[in-house]
């Protein structure tokens, strides 16, 4: 929230700064309109594209898949720029026809991206044509871990075990254990969990992995908002959260600048985590596409893409944003994970509809504890 009104008020103050005199008439006011991640930008890059362009941002939040995708299926959305997950949203839209061709031409900064980067988000999008690479991380775990060994002694930190285990959930519930609200970002890193295909569309893999969140479920105080987890675990209020990666890194950072003893690290859970791409967009039906074109261009932009790994924690795929950013961000291997930890993630794919409503439905259970 806070986020979202220092945002409206920077936008405020520069374009008060460039609206012309009293005495010429009032150009045609451009407004593109962004609909993005919650806590995912640097509000300069906003800002200096306004100042650049005179395009004005309106600027909403979503924090899960599926109420993007929900927006998105309901038709007219009025979004000039979205930010789908490469698998299973973007790809899903690409074969859709849902996503406008780029046109490259308007792109200057296009060829900044990482080649060995744009190959793997090649598979959701053949040619890279509907997209280009915002940022990208892993499905993890949000952990307190003094609390942990309070309570647990010297276990292991580094798996879903912390989660996933009924008999170690029910020791930890004590300190408090959240669910980001998302099946289609949760589900994938269960199975895997479970030693299982997480692309699996078989209903056997489905009903096993429903089967252990239910038996979490007594040990669960909230399956909740992305963007609310952040905000709980910053104060401190779980000891353990599964969540996006570079949200955890963010709390983290939140809860190291309140100085009031919170200490929290980001787990890549040795399972296996999901790794994602989230993806710059532009729906097929956007009413102002050139101006969708040069907010890509300007995002893509080596400063403004390191201002907004600085801000969000998040990796982004323009090398040569790499130098300005801050070294603390850049060698933090749970922001830009080595190799080897690569190594150990997995990628997901779009299922067949029917999967994804029994997945939905799981979900709805798991949700409502039955
Ligand atoms: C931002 C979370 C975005 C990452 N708060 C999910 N792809």
């Amino acid at each position: 929230m806070r986020r979202i009104l220092c945002l409206s008020l920077l936008t405020l103050i520069l374009g008060a700064e460039a609206a012309p005199a009293q005495t010429t008439p009032a150009p045609a006011e451009r407004t593109l309109n962004v609909f993005n991640w919650s806590d995912y930008i640097d509000p300069y890059a906003v800002a200096s594209f306004t100042a650049e362009t005179g395009i004005r941002v309106r600027y909403d939040v979503y924090d899960s898949l599926e109420t993007l995708e929900g927006r998105m299926a309901a038709g007219r959305s009025g979004y000039d720029i979205i930010v789908p997950t490469s698998e299973p949203s973007f790809s899903r839209m690409v074969r859709a026809g849902a996503l406008l061709p780029l046109d490259r031409s308007l792109i200057p900064t296009w060829g900044g991206q990482a080649p060995a980067l744009l190959a793997k988000v090649e598979t959701s999008d053949p040619g890279n044509r509907h997209g280009a690479i915002y940022l990208w991380g892993t499905v993890g775990l949000a952990i307190r871990p003094d609390r942990i060994r309070a309570i647990l002694g010297d276990v292991p930190l580094d798996s879903l075990d912390l989660l996933m285990r009924p008999e170690i959930a029910r020791q930890l519930s004590r300190c408090g254990i959240a669910v980001m609200d998302s099946g289609i970002d949760v589900l994938p890193s269960v199975l895997r969990w479970l030693g299982r295909d997480p692309n699996s569309a078989v209903p056997e893999d489905l009903r096993a992995a429903e089967a252990a969140l239910l038996a979490i479920r007594p040990s669960v105080r909230a399956i909740t908002a992305s963007a609310t987890i952040l905000d709980a675990v910053a104060a401190g209020e779980y000891c353990v959260a599964m969540t996006y990666s570079g949200d955890v890194i963010q709390a983290q950072a939140r809860a190291e600048e309140a100085n009031r003893g919170v200490q929290i690290r980001y787990v890549q859970p040795k399972e296996g985590a999901q790794l994602w791409f989230d993806m710059l967009a532009i729906p097929a039906d956007a009413p102002d596409p050139a101006a969708a074109h040069a907010f890509i261009a300007h995002v893509l932009r080596p400063a403004v893409m390191a201002g907004i790994t600085n801000h969000t924690r998040y990796p982004n795929a323009v090398p040569a944003s790499l130098p300005l950013v801050n070294a603390a961000v850049r060698d933090d291997p749970n922001i830009y994970p080595t190799p080897e930890m690569i190594g150990r993630t997995f990628t997901v794919t779009a299922l067949p509809p029917a999967a994804e409503r029994a997945r939905a439905r799981s979900w709805s259970r798991f949700k409502a504890g039955r």
